[in-house]
């Protein structure tokens, strides 16, 4: 539905504006190590949990106050996207594009081109050689994006790829869609994270915060795909898991295949629980919560980013990957329509 994506390019770049105020993340190096060890053992009352332990990536260090990072410069650069035409054989489209990325502007090998994300303050994963550009059969089209994660690496730092995408504005309503291929044979392990929308503080790592939300994706044990919710009110220190579903049956990830999931979410009046998250996987409809609650009476704020947030974990050696795994990302998309369905 909507426009072919080739023909939404040419508006997909606006110079962020910061407006979103939410705590600025500080370099992504620091992201794991120390939260991953508060995942394990300061969540305390959930031990036999592992959904309870295992958020690595956080957001909550805010020491970083280069709150405009939005550059001038960084946007018009990214202008050669405009007139790509190599989504072919999708099945996404968006009338009101907050973002694209289709990767078939970057040069293959080592990711270089950080500043097509709105110029992300830090990151982790690029400097680490873990993050690049592929083309031919293995790119869904044109060229993809693969990230790295080496045997036994567990959380950002060690594995997988983190920043974030700041909008220009903060949305009410967003839908969110990418392509996600696990490599063939990949060995999931316990589980791992996924890129996903934020607003406000944006936590993450096993915080309590009631200031703000994420909604990353995760793949957990045999492939199957969760939505994973920091919220005000979630039951578990390390977030909540959403459950995509189909017919009463788990939806998974099959290693190998390329996958298309979409996120809406639209924030509720504030303090009142009639907010929605829903999912679609491939198309179909596999998560549909229409009293969600975002945020609280206080509260007014709404979608501000995207986090691009990729690892295995959770914390501790029981998440480790089980021999160097790779997993295929192409045509993010971000906008206030749908985009799969
Ligand atoms: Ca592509
Ligand atoms: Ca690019």
């Amino acid at each position: 539905m909507g426009l072919a994506l080739s023909a939404v390019f040419g508006c997909a770049r606006e110079p962020a504006g910061d407006e979103a105020g939410e705590t600025e993340d500080t370099a992504a190096g620091t992201e794991d190590g120390q939260t991953s060890s508060e995942g394990e053992t300061g969540s305390g009352s959930t031990s036999e949990s592992e959904s309870s332990s295992d958020d690595a990536g956080t957001s909550s260090e805010s020491e970083d106050t280069s709150s405009d990072d939005a550059t001038s410069g960084e946007s018009e650069g990214t202008s050669s996207e405009t007139g790509t035409e190599t989504d072919t054989g999708s099945a996404v489209g968006c009338d009101r594009p907050v973002f694209v990325n289709d990767f078939d502007d970057d040069t293959p090998g080592p990711y270089v081109d950080l500043a097509d994300w709105n110029d992300p303050p830090w990151d982790s994963g690029v400097e680490e050689g873990r993050v690049e550009i592929i083309e031919g059969d293995d790119a869904f089209a044109g060229r993809s994006l693969r990230i790295h994660y080496p045997e036994g690496g567990v959380g950002p730092s060690q594995g997988g790829a983190q920043w974030r995408l700041e909008f220009d504005a903060s949305y009410t309503e967003l839908y969110l869609a990418y392509r996600i291929r696990f490599a063939p044979g990949f060995d999931f392990v316990k589980g791992g994270k996924i890129p996903g929308l934020v607003g406000g503080t944006a936590p993450t790592g096993c915080v309590e915060d009631q200031t703000g939300f994420s909604a990353r994706g995760m793949w957990r044990t045999d492939g199957r795909a969760v939505q994973y919710m920091y919220w005000p009110e979630k039951v578990e220190n390390c977030g909540d898991d959403y459950d995509y579903m189909l017919d009463d049956t788990p939806v998974t990830f099959a290693p190998g295949q390329w996958h298309l999931v979409e996120h809406r979410l639209r924030m509720n009046t504030p303090g009142v629980a009639d907010g929605v998250l829903q999912a679609w996987m491939d198309g179909e409809l596999v998560l549909d919560e229409q009293d969600f609650l975002y945020r609280t009476a206080d509260y007014d704020y709404a979608v501000d980013a995207m986090y691009f947030s990729t690892f295995f974990g959770g914390s501790g050696a029981d998440w480790a990957p089980t021999t160097d795994e790779t997993v295929d990302f192409d045509d993010f998309v971000v906008c206030e329509g749908p985009i799969t369905h």
